[in-house]
């Protein structure tokens, strides 16, 4: 079963100082400046906490609650550097690892067996290679794996699936839950709603009404319904889409030839998608007519694609939809967007068109071999300068072994 695991390091800076000097253990470790510098705290050991000290409180207040409490300015880049470590012991976990924060990542995992020992493994691993201690929240949701994960802090792993939410969840107080601070907590208290229970039992236009948006998506919160994802570096904002894009050397009118570089882009944007290992869900198409008026027309697929063929069958469309040949085009692109990772997505048996994919495969494989325009589509050879005396570029005729390629 695939599950979503976030990691949450505990009282990370101060811990990383516990580490650096043994005799700071067990004592109450206060890192952000000296008391009376109007420095803030930027985090506490636990034992410094059982005074009342935590992050964002004045360290002059800290000293007053904690006095015998040992502060220190503390050193970003030894947290850095911690933190890296811990991204890349977690990848020996599973691929699809996102950090969030300095000392926090989700991990999205395929667990065969039981999954408190695939998390106990991790926390062991964080604790023998890093020398520090994490905590763990499991779920078959990314947000309900970060709502559990400060449940039984420090050293703890809480598992909190979907359908426990009635049970576990619903019981404890609203602030329990992501992205209900104190404002929220208060005005939530002011309609009665103390318990997450509470929460999820509201009518929603009342919550809609008197929190607006975010009421809604906090009662959809409280029911353990959310469609946060785990989203890997490759996949995140620069990674939003792949796209081409060519300006014509002259204005076309005619469609074989629009269509040929259209064909000639979508092979670029297939070619670049698969070397990232993405697919994606969307399809836009870029146009510019003589009189640099620019137009995009996008489509979402029933599907994932990252093949030649299915993005050119996809883009053909648009452009038709288009009627482009009565202004004419200038420039013309392509991008794929609303990417997954296909390793990932392939793992798990989703949505791919295995004939598709195989060809496509056997075609990188040529090309990497070959160069880039070795093989491609035939209706893209228009489009593409043609080698002077040599043979022209063959359409795609996949050889009878594959072997050595
Ligand atoms: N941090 C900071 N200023 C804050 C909050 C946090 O500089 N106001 C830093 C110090 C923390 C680190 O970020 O060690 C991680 O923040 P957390 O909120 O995860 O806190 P801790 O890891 O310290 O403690 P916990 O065990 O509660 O996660
Ligand atoms: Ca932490």
């Amino acid at each position: 079963m695939r599950y979503a695991i976030h990691v949450d390091m505990d009282a990370f800076f101060a811990a990383i100082e516990q580490r650096a000097n043994p005799a700071l253990r067990g004592k109450p470790v206060i890192v952000g400046g000296r008391p009376g510098s109007r420095s803030a705290v930027a985090t506490a050991s636990y034992e410094a906490r059982r005074f009342g000290v935590h992050s964002g409180m004045s360290t002059s207040e800290a000293q007053r609650l904690c006095p015998q409490g040992i502060f220190l300015p503390g050193n970003s880049s030894h947290y850095l550097h911690t933190s890296v470590k811990l991204y890349k012991l977690l990848r020996e976990f599973s691929p699809r690892v996102e950090p969030a924060s300095i000392d926090e990542a989700y991990v999205d995992a395929e667990v065969h067996g039981n999954v408190e020992d695939f998390g106990r493994r991790i926390m062991q691993r964080i604790e023998s290679e890093l020398g520090l201690t994490a905590s763990l929240g499991i779920s078959d949701s990314k947000y309900l794996a970060k709502v559990c994960s400060p449940f039984s802090k420090p050293r703890g792993l809480t598992v909190l699936l979907r359908s426990d939410v009635p049970l576990q969840l619903w019981p404890r107080p609203v602030q329990c839950l992501y992205g209900v601070g104190e404002k929220t907590r208060e005005q939530l208290a002011r309609m009665g709603c103390t318990s997450v229970g509470d929460l999820a039992r509201m009518k929603l236009p009342d919550l809609q009404g008197r929190l607006g948006r975010p009421g809604v998506a906090l009662w959809h919160y409280a029911r353990g319904e959310d469609c946060w994802s785990i989203i890997t570096p490759g996949e995140s904002p620069n990674a939003k889409s792949i796209g081409h894009e060519h300006t014509l050397h002259e204005d076309m009118f005619e469609q074989s030839r629009v269509e040929a570089v259209l064909c000639d882009l979508c092979e670029r944007v297939s070619r670049r998608a698969r070397r990232a290992h993405m697919a994606g869900r969307r399809l836009v198409l870029k146009l510019r007519d003589p009189n640099f008026y620019t137009t995009s027309h996008g489509r979402t697929l029933p599907r994932l694609i990252d093949s030649a063929e299915d993005l050119f069958a996809a883009a053909r469309v648009l452009l038709q939809e288009t009627r482009f040949w009565r202004r004419g085009v200038r420039l013309l692109g392509v991008s794929l967007q609303k990417l997954s990772d296909t390793q990932h997505t392939r793992q798990l048996c989703l949505e791919f068109d295995r004939a598709s994919r195989q060809s496509s495969a056997v075609v990188d494989r040529i090309n990497r071999k070959y160069g880039d325009h070795a093989i491609g589509l035939a209706r893209s050879l228009e489009a593409k300068p043609r080698r002077r005396g040599g043979p022209v570029f063959p359409s795609f005729q996949p050889p009878s072994n594959l072997e050595g390629v």
